[in-house]
């Protein structure tokens, strides 16, 4: 019937079928709102159709507005007319058929219909906030008039995709079918069921009340959380406005505060690492022949703490994978480990204990490499070692079925070392996960010279069925993550001889937006880690630059939390980290001994030399090749050391303050601090030439 390239109307006898087909997802792209709304239109004004459905092509319902639309269109919302005003007078009840996902503009269509159906693997929500903005489609008004206003915060404040069963329980869907059903045979079925009950049940139309203490309550408890950030906020007052405000005037307040935020540097950093995250996924040398792999049972060798890690995060998501350690003893206490990082989850209550137990049955110990053999995929993950790695995958090589694949859990070593211990190097890379494995979202790949792209292109999407966000690293010590990082890291020392104190640096840190400081982190992860590394470095590199007062902390076995002391001291069975004096004390007497003048510093001052002198590491990465894009290197500071999102990445920020800028300061610490600060080639071109970081061309992958 009616044809528009991206909206059809098709009838099933007294129904009118409404389909939106703007592949991959959906989105509300071009011509979609206008093309839902002429095929409602044309559906009410034909008497031979009783009742409509609205349902997506393809893999999606509808997966919200177009977000590149949002940077092209300055003041305007960017799906014009709107659909949900023409259900609102619609004579004839529509039913959302929802399968995959109705997100955003998505779910907003959806609540404007009068009726919701959804398949069981359907997710609804309103993730706006995770873009900066606020759902601007009434979703802040219908939805607390649909779930409630306290469901409806949650959801519209953390984002969160909400499967079909669980919506349904919120009152969000009115059916979820049986397994299996036919999606649009049971939409059509229900409409022609409901097509005479009047009256037509609209969202509008429900009351709205809460006590006010509730948006308080929840301006509290996100405090730390969205700090510096505007969008959290809005959310919150959109939602107070559906309680206090008669539906049109809400709507009207809906508009005001997502349209000071749509423009806002917090949404297009937002807009940005949403993207970034999806290129990153995009391997441009790779050739078009080269497909993922099947990988249908995995193995993990080595249960120590990552390894333990990595196998969760197959079982959190529905895979069975397979453990095995050296000795036995080694095997039953990573087990213990695994079982007790699950049992702190449920006491946490961030997991229910029925899926604690489905997710430990999926780790399977076992005794030895026997039993792994036939594994379309190991993950090794031992001591991170060469001289340990490289037995372990001469052996793998020796047992594995031909055509396995074969990865090293490493953060550092040269992954070609690790591939040359077999025969078929092809068929190795490295994926390194970040830690706790389980919870950090980061998974390099780690391209050997003889990986093949099949081998790289399966890692890549193995990280993502894992819930990992994968990007490629080319091999160089460090890899791209921690070789960019690894200046950050020396600079934060290097200011405590300076004048700082970890607590100082730490705090202009946490204001940026981390987390945590580096100080704090360095305590959690272990200082004894990076003090092997400096040794080997060193070893490797007469002008290594030292950091006397890390190896002083590390000689006196100051480990960090695990030693009760590190950067900070720690009282028993509290996670707190305490200014020490005695930290102080060492710090003071290294820079005397070093001759080094302490002065005070700025905040300004400790994040520019902490920053910047990573965004001149991650240039000399992109002018080798060991990168594929600068925004690679942004997901990886996002997903891998806590950068905050909402200022997009490493390379987005210091585009902010410009290549220019960057490129002097760093070349005026070059004059005085000496080599350690000397500008990339590729930073100074960039600067030369008024190149953003972001269309920096880096050199092909090597
Ligand atoms: C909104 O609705 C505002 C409203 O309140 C109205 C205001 C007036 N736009 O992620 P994938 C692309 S705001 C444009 O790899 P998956 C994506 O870039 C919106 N493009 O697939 C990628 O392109 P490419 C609220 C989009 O299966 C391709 O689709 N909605 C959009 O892993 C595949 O994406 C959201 O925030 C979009 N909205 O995950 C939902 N969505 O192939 C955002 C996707 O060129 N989307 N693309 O790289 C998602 O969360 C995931 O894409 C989804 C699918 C879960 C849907």
């Amino acid at each position: 019937m009616t044809d528009s390239p991206v909206v059809r109307l098709e009838k099933d006898g007294d129904i009118g079928v409404i389909i939106v087909n703007y592949p991959p997802v959906n989105a509300l792209g071009p011509g979609v709102a206008d093309g839902i709304i002429e095929c409602l239109n044309t559906a009410i004004a034909d008497a031979s159709i009783k009742a409509m459905v609205l349902m997506g092509d393809g893999r999606s319902f509808i997966a919200g507005a177009d977000i590149r639309g949002f940077d092209a269109n300055r003041k305007r919302l960017p799906i014009g007319e709107r659909t949900y005003d023409v259900m609102d007078r619609s004579p004839k009840p529509v039913v959302a058929a929802i399968h995959g996902f109705a997100l955003g503009g998505g779910l907003e269509n959806a609540m404007g219909c009068h009726y919701r159906i959804a398949v069981p693997s359907a997710k609804v929500g309103l993730p706006e906030v995770l873009i900066g903005i606020l759902p601007g489609g009434g979703g802040t008004q219908r939805l607390p008039r649909l779930a409630g206003v306290q469901t409806a915060l949650e959801m519209i404040v953390s984002g969160r995709h909400v499967p079909a069963p669980e919506a349904k329980t919120l009152g969000i869907l009115d059916e979820v079918l049986p397994e299996g059903a036919d999606l649009r045979a049971s939409a059509v079925a229900y409409a022609r069921k409901i097509a005479d009950a009047r009256p037509l049940p609209r969202i509008r139309d429900r009351d709205c009340k809460a006590d006010p203490s509730v948006f308080e309550a929840m301006r509290k408890s996100i405090a730390r959380r969205a700090r510096n950030q505007k969008a959290p906020y809005n959310c919150i007052a959109a939602v107070e406005a559906a309680a206090t405000l008669p539906f049109d005037l809400g709507m009207q307040r809906e508009q005001e505060l997502f349209l000071e935020l749509v423009n806002a540097d917090e949404a297009k950093a937002l807009r940005y690492a949403f993207f970034a995250e999806r290129e990153a996924a995009k391997l441009p040398d790779m050739p078009a022949t080269a497909r993922a792999r099947d990988l249908n049972n995995a193995a993990v060798v080595g249960a120590g703490t990552m390894g333990g890690g990595i196998a969760m995060s197959f079982a959190d998501f529905g895979y069975d994978v397979k453990i095995m350690d050296a000795t036995q003893e080694a095997l039953d206490r990573g087990m213990a480990r695994i079982k007790s990082n699950y049992e702190t989850s449920v006491k946490r209550g961030s997991l229910k204990e029925d899926e604690m137990q489905r997710r430990f049955a999926r780790i399977h110990p076992v005794a030895g490499y026997d039993d792994i053999k036939d594994c379309d995929v190991v993950i090794e993950a031992v001591f991170e070692e060469m001289d340990v790695k490289k037995p372990i995958f001469a052996k793998l090589d020796e047992v594995m079925k031909p055509g396995a694949l074969m990865f090293s859990n490493t953060s550092a070593l040269d992954i070609d070392q690790i591939a040359n211990m077999t025969r078929r190097p092809q068929d190795i890379a490295g994926t390194h996960f970040f830690s706790p494995a389980n919870v950090m979202k980061l998974f390099e790949v780690v391209r050997g010279s003889k990986s093949s792209p099949e081998t790289l292109v399966t890692a890549m999407a193995l990280g993502k069925r894992i819930g990992k966000i994968s990007a490629m690293a080319g091999n160089t010590d460090g890899f791209v993550a921690n070789r960019s990082r690894a200046p950050f890291n020396a600079e934060m020392v290097i200011l405590l001889e300076e004048g700082c104190l970890p607590e100082q640096v730490d705090k202009a840190m946490v204001d940026f937006g981390y987390p945590m400081g580096p100080f704090a982190v360095g305590d959690l992860a272990g200082l004894d880690i990076g003090a092997a590394g400096r040794r080997r470095r060193a070893a490797q590199d007469p002008n290594y630059r030292k950091l006397p007062i890390a190896d002083k902390l590390v000689e006196l076995g100051r480990y960090g939390q695990k030693t009760g002391a590190g950067w900070y001291k720690y009282e028993k069975g509290d996670r707190t980290p305490y200014p020490d004096p005695e930290v102080a004390k060492i710090i003071s007497d290294v820079a005397a001994e070093l001759g080094v003048a302490r002065k005070t510093f700025t905040d300004m001052e400790i994040l520019r030399r902490l920053l910047f002198s990573s965004v001149n590491e991650a240039c000399r990465i992109l002018e080798e090749g060991k990168a594929y894009r600068a925004s690679d290197i942004d997901v990886m500071w996002l997903h891998g050391f806590g950068f905050p999102r909402y200022r997009g990445g490493l390379m987005y920020w210091a585009d902010g303050i410009g290549v220019r800028d960057v490129y002097n300061q760093i070349a005026s610490w070059h004059q005085q601090y000496g080599s350690r600060w000397a500008p990339s080639r590729l930073l100074r071109e960039l600067a030369e030439s008024g190149t953003s970081f972001r269309d920096a061309k880096p050199a092909p992958f090597r």
